[in-house]
């Protein structure tokens, strides 16, 4: 288990390690992509998300050396057990793949440490506009050196929310209905950015099925401002699962569980 000095000097080193990661993105998406499709036409992955996943796994290795790292591209199959106990670390290379391939806009970069399962630091770099959103547990969030305001806690009428197209389409959970009693709809295709706006108090929650890199570094900024981040139908994220996960205001939340459950 990291001692406080030691999650000082893992902040310091992973914030830069997250504006290194940035800057060669920005280099490399100016160069032809090499895009490969994963299990569908929409699940994308370039050579860049490999770069960068391999290069932040290789400093992390330097940084934490006794830590788990699980990353979207390279680890994960090998590193899913469930057992959250000591320091994990989970890489998201490009969050917004399809964002980054047809955009080149909108897409962040994700890191998260997990320490025995408790949320502990997160990033969530804005790599277009040059933001890093950043929190440690019990020390504040962060957008670069400005402390984050907590956002005000409006209800789902007062709020413009964020869902996920296919979940919306699906409709598993309502999600059409929670739309429509919504201020507004927006969709901006990833996970990161999407959070980053409710951090910021420009939306009231967002809603989507997402893996773990999806929502790591999101979490711990995200319960550091106050807000919640639970499935859509109030039960607890599972760390290394898929979750139909909810960030948003205390209101937005409860308005939104009286129609899931
Ligand atoms: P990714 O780009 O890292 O894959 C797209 O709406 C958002 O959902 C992105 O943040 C994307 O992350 C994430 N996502 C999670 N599961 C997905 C899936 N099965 N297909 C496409 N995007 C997915
Ligand atoms: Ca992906
Ligand atoms: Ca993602
Ligand atoms: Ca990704």
């Amino acid at each position: 288990m990291s001692n406080n000095k030691e999650l000082e000097e893992f902040d310091r080193k992973v914030q830069n390690l997250l504006w290194l990661v940035s800057d060669q993105t920005i280099k490399r998406m100016n160069a032809p992509l090499v895009v490969d499709t994963k299990s569908s036409s929409d699940d994308l992955v370039t050579n860049v998300d490999q770069q960068n996943e391999r290069l932040m796994r290789s400093q992390l290795m330097n940084i934490d050396p006794s830590a788990r790292i699980v990353g979207e591209e390279e680890s994960f199959r090998h590193q899913l057990d469930q057992n959250l106990s000591g320091n994990i670390w989970i890489i998201d290379p490009i969050d917004g793949t399809l964002n980054f391939v047809k955009q080149r806009d909108h897409f962040a970069i994700m890191l998260a440490l997990y320490c025995d399962g408790q949320p502990t630091l997160g990033y969530i770099m804005d790599v277009m506009n040059k933001h890093l959103y950043h929190a440690w547990r019990g020390h504040g969030a962060y957008v670069d050196n400005k402390r984050l305001a907590k956002p005000v806690d409006a209800h789902l009428d007062e709020s413009l929310i964020a869902i996920n197209g296919w979940q919306l389409m699906k409709n598993n959970f309502q999600q059409q209905e929670i739309a429509r009693r919504a201020a507004g709809l927006r969709m901006y295709g990833s996970a990161g950015i999407e959070i980053v706006h409710v951090l910021k108090g420009q939306l009231g929650g967002y809603t989507s099925r997402l893996k773990p890199w999806d929502i790591a570094a999101g979490r711990v900024i995200a319960e550091e401002l106050g807000l919640i981040v639970k499935t859509i139908d109030d039960q607890p994220i599972n760390v290394l699962s898929s979750n139909t996960v909810l960030v948003a205001t205390k209101k937005v939340c409860q308005d939104i569980w009286q129609i899931t459950k």
